[in-house]
């Protein structure tokens, strides 16, 4: 997209942990188009490194926001009112499910496991988009990420892919209620992308590996290719997409052998 692209557009992008998070480089991608972009991050820990990667962007600020806390998602919603008094997107980064539940067979999934894993990767969308729409206008993007194992089982991914498949679920509910405010709410299902999350599922690089052999694109899995479509979701460009689960995968779901 051209630069100035979204200039006078505000973004708020959650899930920001380093550097390499897929959140990271779409709050780069949205800021380099003109977008004035916010990243939220989930603790005092993680704060240090958000305020520091937001240091290296003109204009961009950082807010706390534990997903699972509603009284922080209430906060992020005023703050983010008093700072830029409306906002144009939201881009929902977010997943959580204890090592365990990614380690055991699917058959050992826990009931507190089972339960994080929702809460945090799937309720989260849910919640914040009731708290920030009424701060969007006409004309409003939300986006998730997601994966190809809501739909088709990949070794060890477990409960988060049961988790996906009610984000994606999740995603159609939210696009028909949204619908009537001109916002619109899709899911990018990326390929697998090495970031602090991936490296949690055990056997990660040869699932990476696998993908890209199959791939009619080969090894094209980087989060720039994730960031250049959540651009484009948030352009006009993409003003009769909502409900839609966009693949940037190098067409791996496409193939069968
Ligand atoms: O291959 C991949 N990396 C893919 C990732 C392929 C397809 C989809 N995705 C999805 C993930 O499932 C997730 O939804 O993309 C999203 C972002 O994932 P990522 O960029 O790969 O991973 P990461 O940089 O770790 O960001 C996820 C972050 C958390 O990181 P940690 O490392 O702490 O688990 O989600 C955030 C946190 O920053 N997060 C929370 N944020 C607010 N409140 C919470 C919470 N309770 N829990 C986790």
């Amino acid at each position: 997209m051209a630069e100035g692209t979204l200039s006078g557009k505000t973004a708020v992008v959650m899930g920001v942990q380093n550097q390499w998070s897929i959140a990271w480089k779409i709050a780069t991608a949205l800021a380099d188009v003109g977008a004035n972009v916010a990243i939220t991050y989930i603790d005092d820990r993680a704060k240090k490194n958000a305020e520091q990667l937001a240091s290296t962007v003109d204009g961009m600020k950082t807010f706390v926001c534990d997903v699972q806390k509603d009284d922080e998602i209430a906060a992020l919603r005023e703050s983010l009112k008093s700072e830029y008094g409306k906002i144009d997107f939201l881009v929902h980064s977010i997943a959580f499910a204890p090592a365990d539940e990614l380690k055991n067979r699917f058959l050992e999934t826990t009931r507190e496991g089972f339960k994080v894993a929702h809460e945090v990767s799937v309720y989260s969308l849910i919640a914040v988009a009731r708290e920030l729409s009424p701060i969007m206008d006409k004309g409003g993007s939300i986006m998730t990420m997601t994966y190809l194992g809501s739909d088709r089982v990949f070794p060890k991914y477990n409960v988060m892919g049961v988790a996906k498949a009610a984000l994606e679920s999740t995603m159609r509910y939210l696009a028909a209620d949204l619908g009537e405010q001109g916002i619109r709410v899709n899911a990018i299902s990326a390929g697998p992308i090495k970031t602090a999350s991936a490296r949690g599922i055990p056997g990660f690089s040869a699932m990476q590996e696998e993908a890209a052999r199959r791939s009619p694109l080969g090894d094209i899995f980087d989060t720039e290719h994730v960031a250049g479509t959540a651009v484009f979701l948030a352009s006009d460009a993409s003003a009769g997409i909502t409900g839609d689960v966009i693949f940037v995968d190098g067409g791996y779901h496409a193939m069968g052998l």
